[in-house]
């Protein structure tokens, strides 16, 4: 496939109309990837060039990576720290990079916002938060879950998926380690001694191709790692619960000072 871990296909379809796309996919959990759904945003004409012409004065929070894998584990909540995103760009031009952008769209100037949009499927949740993504090829995002619903569209380059089934073998960090969504597992290098039943853990997948999205379903656990320079734009939503949840969650990083850096 891609000299990665095999994994079954997700779905390809046609972005479909709203209702569609709640009764097949949302209501069922099911991952699919929407083609089509980004015509309409200018953004989707950026490129590392243009966004390094536009906003490279930006001031922006950023997680720090170790050999392109963030540096979150068990032991290493993600740390966020401020970097000038021209300096960002020039690290992933000179191959010397060790940072992700993964900033708050709200943190970024006016005119970055205007040439976005939220999809039709998640415009006015409850909880909806969104994220833009700068990285450099080889950035690994380690395995892990995620509370709301979340929509990963890709502007250029490409990301390579990896989706397990919420209640997949992974091997949850314990609650109070310093990374209780992540998982001890790397799907591309399992360590089947330490992690025995990882064997039966069956992944979807897909290479995410400039102008798709990808809907991944509440709780499912996932693994991404960026095949080219590239960048995306993100939306995690749900309804009032979720919404709650997410606050309180929020708080308790806070109280336990995970992701320092994020929330200056
Ligand atoms: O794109 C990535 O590297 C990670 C994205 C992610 O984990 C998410 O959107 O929840």
């Amino acid at each position: 496939m891609d000299g990665g871990p095999d994994y079954e296909p997700i779905e390809r379809i046609a972005a479909p109309s709203v209702t569609e796309f709640e009764r097949d996919y949302l209501r069922r959990g099911r991952p699919v990837v929407l083609t089509g759904a980004l015509e309409r945003w200018p953004a989707r004409a950026w490129t590392v060039e243009s966004i390094d012409r536009r906003f490279g004065d930006s001031r922006i929070a950023m997680l720090s990576t170790r050999n392109g894998v963030l540096d979150i584990d068990e032991d290493q909540t993600g740390v966020f720290r401020p970097l000038r995103l021209a300096d960002h760009v020039a690290a992933m031009r000179a191959g010397s990079c060790d940072s992700y952008v993964s900033v708050p769209v709200e943190r970024m100037p006016r005119s970055f916002r205007d040439e976005l949009s939220p999809l039709p499927y998640c415009q006015g949740a409850w909880h909806l938060r969104s994220r833009f993504w700068l990285g450099a090829a080889g950035t690994v995002t380690p395995l892990h879950q995620d509370l709301p619903h979340n929509f990963s569209a890709q502007l250029f380059g490409r990301k390579r998926w990896l989706l397990y089934p919420p209640a997949s073998p992974v091997y949850r960090n314990a609650p109070w380690s310093r990374a209780p969504n992540f998982s001890g597992v790397d799907p591309e290098r399992p360590d089947l001694a330490r992690f025995p039943r990882f064997s039966s853990a069956k992944p979807l997948g897909c290479v995410l191709m400039p102008g798709e999205v990808l809907f991944i379903p509440r709780f499912t656990w996932h693994h991404v790692r960026s095949l080219d320079d590239n960048s995306a734009i993100n939306f995690w939503f749900g309804g009032v619960i979720v919404r709650a949840l997410a606050q309180a969650a929020e708080l308790f990083k806070r109280a336990r000072s995970l992701y320092p850096g994020e929330w200056d």
